[in-house]
């Protein structure tokens, strides 16, 4: 019977039906299955599968986005389980993220954001337009392990750097991994401004994090 509802769960995912799994999260928290298995073993599965049709062209970002918002649905629901039960999940890491000063577009940002949360990560949004010191201020705050700037404005693309480099003069450089991302920046762009990492979209972003924390 748990099969079963794991095969649910997943299919919930890769369909974007956040009430469908919330609704299965609660049936099998209450079935008395542990909030860990239904994590990995059900809605996990199915992010992975809407992570790899959209690798393959199948699934577009509509669904990209309601397949993660399933998850976030599930995980909503599973969360004061996982915290009640102590069973902390493999934590590959904390992340601080935002898009950067000047720059509203945060749509690309938050599926990244989602997606390494769905990952393991414990990621802080820090929104869009977030000046240069204020990430800076957060690194020092919350030490996190990386930090993640998008921009997707050729304008707003030199507050990565003046980010790269503000973390620099603070003397917070070697204390943290910074990857950036978002549609007009590149591979080319992210070596000249010295960040640690560069991913293309946010399936890649995952790999790419995981890569940066040696989780993978
Ligand atoms: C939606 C949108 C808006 C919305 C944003 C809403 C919101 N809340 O986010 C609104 C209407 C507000 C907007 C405003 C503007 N926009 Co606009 N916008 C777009 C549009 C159509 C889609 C962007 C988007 O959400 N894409 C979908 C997401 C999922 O993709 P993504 O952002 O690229 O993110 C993926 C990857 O890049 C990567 N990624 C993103 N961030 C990060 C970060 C890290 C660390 C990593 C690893 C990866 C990563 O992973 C994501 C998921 O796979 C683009 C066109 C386009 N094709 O990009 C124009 C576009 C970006 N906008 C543009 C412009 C010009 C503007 C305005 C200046 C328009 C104006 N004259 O007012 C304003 C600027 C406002 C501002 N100050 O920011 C131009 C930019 C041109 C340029 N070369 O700079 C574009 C390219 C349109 C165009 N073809 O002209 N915009």
């Amino acid at each position: 019977m748990s099969d079963d509802l794991y095969a649910q769960m997943k299919q919930a995912v890769i369909d974007g039906e956040a009430e469908a799994a919330a609704a299965l999260a609660q049936k099998a928290l209450d079935a008395g299955l542990p909030a860990v298995d239904i994590l990995d073993e059900g809605f996990v599965k199915g992010i992975e599968e809407v992570g790899d049709l959209f690798a393959r062209g199948e699934f577009f970002l509509p669904e990209l986005v309601q397949g993660a918002e399933a998850m976030k649905a599930a995980v909503a629901v599973l969360q004061p389980a996982l915290d009640a039960s102590g069973a902390e999940r493999k934590a590959l890491g904390t992340a601080v993220a935002g898009t950067v000063a000047g720059d509203i577009h945060e749509i690309g940002k938050t599926i990244v954001c989602s997606m390494l949360s769905a990952a393991g990560f414990t990621v802080t949004d820090v929104g869009c337009d977030v000046p240069v010191e204020a990430f800076v201020e957060k690194v020092r705050e919350m030490q996190p392990d990386l930090l993640l700037l998008s921009a997707l404005l050729t304008t707003t693309m030199p507050n990565q750097q003046k980010t790269i480099a503000a973390l620099k003069d603070a003397g917070l450089r070697d204390a943290v991994k910074v990857m950036i991302g978002g549609a007009p920046t590149t591979r080319a762009w992210a070596d000249e401004i010295g960040a640690d990492g560069y991913a293309e979209d946010a399936i890649e972003a995952v790999a790419a994090a995981k890569a940066l924390v040696g989780a993978e």
